[in-house]
């Protein structure tokens, strides 16, 4: 009997491993936040709030058991504001050793000085298992190893258990503005991926609009006369598009655009709204007698109107 729910006991146990092995997740944690799949880490030691001093996420259910079965660790990742410092960004691996949980950290970045990160462009780490820079830092472990190789901390941690493993970004103090921005995508931990950006959709596919898909939907949204009469300046408004098209070029990318379209058609409704309710006119009598009288006043009011809600 006692074997039998020894068995038992043991089997069970495989396949919660296994459930694990399956569900691998990517939890942020602190001011993290996640959009369109990617994760952006925060670390703003400015504000009031400290929720978001220190931002990252934890990567469970990658079948991770001890430092040595750690055969992948990357990441993309894009410093927005300000740069790699002060040890941030990082992957953050957490033992179990003799004498308690200890943490090795992975330093992102050009080693030696994990700083000179360029901004705003994707930096992909490679596989930092095996990687001879210094950049494992292994001293809360043992004192001094804090520029290890991949092969020094193996050598060091290797059969210790892993008990997590995250990235972090907590830098902000290192800033003037005491503040570090990162984004990060196609986090790996061995077989596994997080924060894998939701599909690359195409131009005008949900994902953004170019400045003429943008332009060509706000027209089908407001019908070609208010169109005109938002974009145009020459005679009859026969730039319209051109001129949208160039003020739909000057704003920041696609996704940008596409929060555009929605926020000009919003307000041109609401022209539409208050030229027909006759709203802004300073009388609100008599709407249905003065309605032809002041229709040209309307058009007027509604040309303004739009040209100021694009
Ligand atoms: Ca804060
Ligand atoms: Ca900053």
């Amino acid at each position: 009997m006692r074997r039998l729910i020894t068995l038992a006991a043991a089997a069970s146990v495989a396949v919660l491993a296994a459930a694990a092995a399956l569900a691998a997740t990517g939890t942020p944690f602190g001011g993290g936040t996640t959009q369109n799949g990617i994760l952006t880490l925060v670390s703003n030691t400015g504000d009031a709030g400290s929720t978001n001093d220190a931002s990252g996420a934890t990567f469970t259910g990658t079948g991770v058991t001890t430092f040595s079965s750690i055969g992948t660790l990357s990441a993309e990742f894009n410093v927005t504001d300000d740069d790699c410092s002060g040890g941030s960004p990082r992957f953050q691996v957490q033992l179990q050793t003799p004498s308690g949980a200890k943490n090795v950290f992975v330093y992102l970045g050009p080693a030696p000085s994990f700083t000179g990160c360029s901004p705003n462009v994707w930096i992909a780490s490679g596989n930092l298992v095996g990687s001879g820079d210094g950049r494992y830092d292994t001293s809360q472990v043992q004192a001094g190893t804090q520029v290890s190789t991949y092969a020094q901390a193996l050598a060091l941690v290797g059969g210790f258990q892993v008990t997590g493993i995250s990235l972090v970004v907590d830098s902000g103090w290192a800033f003037a503005d005491k503040e570090q921005t990162v984004m990060v995508r196609n986090v790996k931990v061995n077989d596994s991926t997080f924060f894998a950006p939701e599909t690359n959709p195409g131009p005008g596919e949900g994902g953004g609009k170019s400045p003429a898909q943008a332009c060509r939907q706000l027209r089908g949204e407001l019908g070609a006369d208010a169109f005109r009469m938002a974009y145009g300046t020459n005679h009859n408004g026969r730039n319209a598009f051109g001129k949208c098209v160039s003020k739909m070029a000057r704003l920041k990318n696609d996704e940008a655009r596409e929060a555009a379209v929605v926020r000009i058609d919003r307000a041109a409704d609401r022209c539409t709204e208050r030229a027909t309710t006759g709203r802004g006119h300073g009388h609100g009598h008599g709407h249905a007698k003065s309605h032809d009288k002041s229709k040209r006043g309307h058009g007027k009011n509604m040309r303004a109107c739009l040209r100021h809600a694009v």
